[in-house]
């Protein structure tokens, strides 16, 4: 792809916002195979990896994130509760496990979790991995000690999404700047962890918004190894409720943008596809995503549940992807 140049004209190794542009704005066919054919060389194009979601700590959340329904200041009417007990967790990943769950994804709607916290947190990640589950989390910015108190506890990814362009960031969230979000990546992928980081499509941002955030994401010192790309569940009484949906085949446009600038990650196609066709489903898988969340809710919304995807898988000839192939 002939990426950004150096003063001396030799290769970054950094993808340019202008070569993406040109990539993303190539004629839909072309895009595609493209797309396809990265994603073969590096995965097996009938494999989708399956993660669940558990939300450990829900509501009252102390953030403005435009699109949420956990935020205190947005009258969304979610009720909050405490974080979970422990039991119960791994009662719930139990569930998910048999139900061919191969990750597991605990989620809190914290700034940054508490010291006092922190055993318990540690607690729930050896018990799920003691299951055999790979394990995620994502609860809000981490401090390079609590990354490596996690890391240490035996985490094997951390999410957390820089969720848009670095230019529209600010009309979505003001209570933490985009740079706090490169941080707590960094803070994770140095502590030994690998890293989930995506966005969020739908919430008003500009095609260049999503080029560019592709662009952040692929230029990290080490790509992450999980991309979500969620499209917005709008959520009643939240700042974004009505924002502008996102057009599928732009959609499409971006799942195959990050499949290419970034081939050797897992994309996932996550929240927002209760409102997605399992044509426009295919065209992602087709694009390259290839990871998943099963079930019926997400962390507080909906998501198609167990039947719908079972056949739909089906009806697309894909499979679960094993534990081990992950990588
Ligand atoms: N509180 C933590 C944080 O924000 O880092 C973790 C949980 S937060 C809900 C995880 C991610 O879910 C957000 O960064 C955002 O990208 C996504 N998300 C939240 N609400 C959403 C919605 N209504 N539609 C689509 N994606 C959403
Ligand atoms: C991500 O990018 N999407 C997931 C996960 N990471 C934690 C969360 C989606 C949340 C959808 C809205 C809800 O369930 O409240
Ligand atoms: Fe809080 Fe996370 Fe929701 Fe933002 S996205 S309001 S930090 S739970």
């Amino acid at each position: 792809m002939g990426g950004e140049k150096d003063s001396e004209g030799a290769e970054t190794g950094r993808t340019s916002l202008a070569d993406a542009k040109i990539i993303y704005n190539s004629s839909f066919n072309d895009l595609l195979f493209r797309a396809q054919s990265v994603h073969r060389e590096n995965f097996d194009p009938n494999a989708v990896q399956i993660s669940r979601l558990l939300s450990i700590k829900t509501g009252g959340c102390a953030e403005d994130c435009g699109y949420c329904s956990q935020s205190a200041r947005s009258p969304t009417g979610l009720k909050a509760s405490r974080l979970m007990m422990v039991e119960k967790v791994l009662a719930e990943a139990q569930k998910a496990k048999a139900e061919g769950a191969s990750r597991y994804c605990m989620g809190a709607a914290w700034r940054s979790p508490k010291d006092r916290d922190m055993e318990t947190l540690v607690a729930m990640v050896g018990g799920v991995k003691a299951l055999g589950l790979e394990t995620c989390m994502t609860l809000g910015m981490l401090s390079p000690e609590q990354a490596g108190t996690l890391a240490e506890a035996g985490l094997d990814y951390y999410n957390h999404n820089i969720d848009t362009s670095e230019e529209f960031y600010p009309q979505v969230i003001t209570t933490r700047t985009f740079a706090d979000r490169l941080e707590t990546l960094a803070n994770v992928r140095d502590a030994g962890m690998k890293v989930c980081a995506g966005g969020i499509l739908g919430m008003g941002e500009t095609t260049d918004d999503r080029i560019s955030m592709l662009v952040t994401l692929a230029n990290l010192p080490e790509p992450p190894e999980s991309v979500p790309i969620n499209m917005l569940i709008p959520i009643p009484g939240s700042r974004l409720a009505n924002a502008e949906p996102v057009d599928p085949i732009e959609f499409v446009r971006t799942i195959a943008l990050a499949r290419i600038l970034m081939p050797r990650s897992h994309v996932r196609l996550s929240a927002g596809r209760t409102q997605m066709s399992d044509e426009m489903q295919a065209l992602c898988f087709f694009a390259g995503a290839n990871s998943i969340f099963a079930g019926d809710t997400l962390l507080t919304a909906d998501n198609p549940g167990e039947d719908h995807d079972t056949a739909m898988f089906r009806r697309l000839g894909l499979m679960p992807m094993e534990l081990g192939l992950t990588e």
